[in-house]
């Protein structure tokens, strides 16, 4: 058996003896690629310790799995990378931080959260730009998004690659939720939501008439827990493999938005290795990436079947309803478009009509 695999299924098993449940953890998931290509010269031993905000069970740790395999296999041995998930070693924001200091290696945010360095990634979080996954592998793969990677040039951060996070969709505690109306509550009070740290999410919320809350994904589960907000928004696979069903009962399919992760080295650790592990790791990155993609994409409907399973009460949105939100988010649109850059924004739009008429 392939050592990924291998390891895949202990930790299935783990999380179901942990939990007691019956149910799966992970969907029917592809085989990883076969890992190919020459292997590299020893250029001596590196360690690369990598933190993720995400769960064991989670595409991202599986994919970044895929990737540490195949630095493993083509250094021969000589590339480890220690991954760290849940949060253990800090929120997104914190761990770029911690790259550019080095005191980390490696990290895996969403874009959201890394706009303070590089502005034009706010273009991903325009609410219903990008609407199928293939507008968002085009806009992923645009000369656009990696002039946003090289941007980080002189940040202390070296972008690698950008991945998928997701389509973002509702839960939340207090009702269940078709419409913009219902999102403000008319007779009730406006559900307070928790948001990435990313102004342009929080002005979709504000314009929803929710009351948005940004905060660090490691506490979100014991503010939704407490009480302290009533929802949140998240890819399904992120709401099932970090247990949100087990807080929040209702979820909306609204998938408002589309959000990448970025792959991230720390610029010190770039420096200190061999320009042939650079090229390793480039390409690990990118090929860890397209796997982690196609996870992505199993996880999505298989996921939200198990959260309804699981007794969380999943609305799905026909398109009237979504236009209903479309509309109601557009100031958005009037406040963003212009700081973003019109040009790249009218790029993007561009991907997505393409996208739609094939
Ligand atoms: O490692 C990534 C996670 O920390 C985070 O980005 C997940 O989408 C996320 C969120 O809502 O914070």
């Amino acid at each position: 058996m392939h050592p990924f695999f291998k390891r895949t299924l202990l930790i299935t098993g783990a999380a179901l003896l942990g939990t007691g449940a019956a149910h799966a953890q992970t969907p029917a998931l592809s085989d990883p690629p076969d890992i190919e290509g020459a292997t590299v010269g020893d250029h001596g031993s590196v360690t690369l310790r990598m933190g993720l905000g995400l769960a064991e069970t989670s595409p991202q740790y599986l994919s970044s799995q895929y990737f540490a395999d195949i630095l493993d296999q083509r250094s021969e041995g000589r590339i480890s990378v220690n991954i760290f998930p849940n949060s253990q070693l800090g929120d997104d924001v914190q761990m770029m931080e911690m790259l550019q200091t080095g005191t980390l290696d490696m990290t895996y945010p969403s874009t959201s959260p890394a706009t303070g360095y590089v502005s034009e990634l706010a273009v991903f979080d325009l609410p219903f730009l990008l609407p199928t996954r293939e507008a968002a592998i085009e806009a992923m793969r645009s000369d656009a998004a990696q002039e946003m990677l090289d941007a980080f040039d002189g940040t202390g951060i070296k972008a690698l690659a950008f991945s998928e996070n997701g389509f973002r969709q509702l839960t939340n505690s207090a009702r269940p939720i078709a419409s913009p109306e219902d999102v403000a509550g008319l007779d009730v009070r406006g559900l307070s939501v928790r948001t990435m740290e990313n102004p342009v999410h929080l002005a979709i919320w504000q314009t929803l008439g929710a009351n948005p809350t940004p905060m660090a994904f490691g506490e979100l589960f014991s503010a939704m827990e407490q009480g302290v907000v009533d929802g949140q928004e998240n890819p399904w696979s992120t709401i099932l493999t970090s247990n949100f069903y087990e807080v929040q009962e209702y979820g909306s399919e609204t998938r408002h938005v589309y959000t990448p992760f970025i792959k991230m080295i720390s610029q010190r650790a770039w420096d200190r290795l061999d320009p042939e592990y650079q090229e390793l790791v480039q390409e690990a990155a990118l090929q860890a990436a397209d796997y982690e993609i196609q996870l992505a994409s199993e996880y999505d409907d298989w996921a939200r079947d198990q959260l309804e399973e699981r007794g969380m009460q999943v609305t799905r949105l026909d398109d009237e309803q979504i236009a209903a939100f479309q509309q109601a988010v557009q100031p958005v649109y009037d406040e963003w478009a212009p700081r973003i850059g019109e040009d790249l924004v009218a790029e993007f739009q561009r991907i997505a009509e393409s996208s739609m008429s094939q």
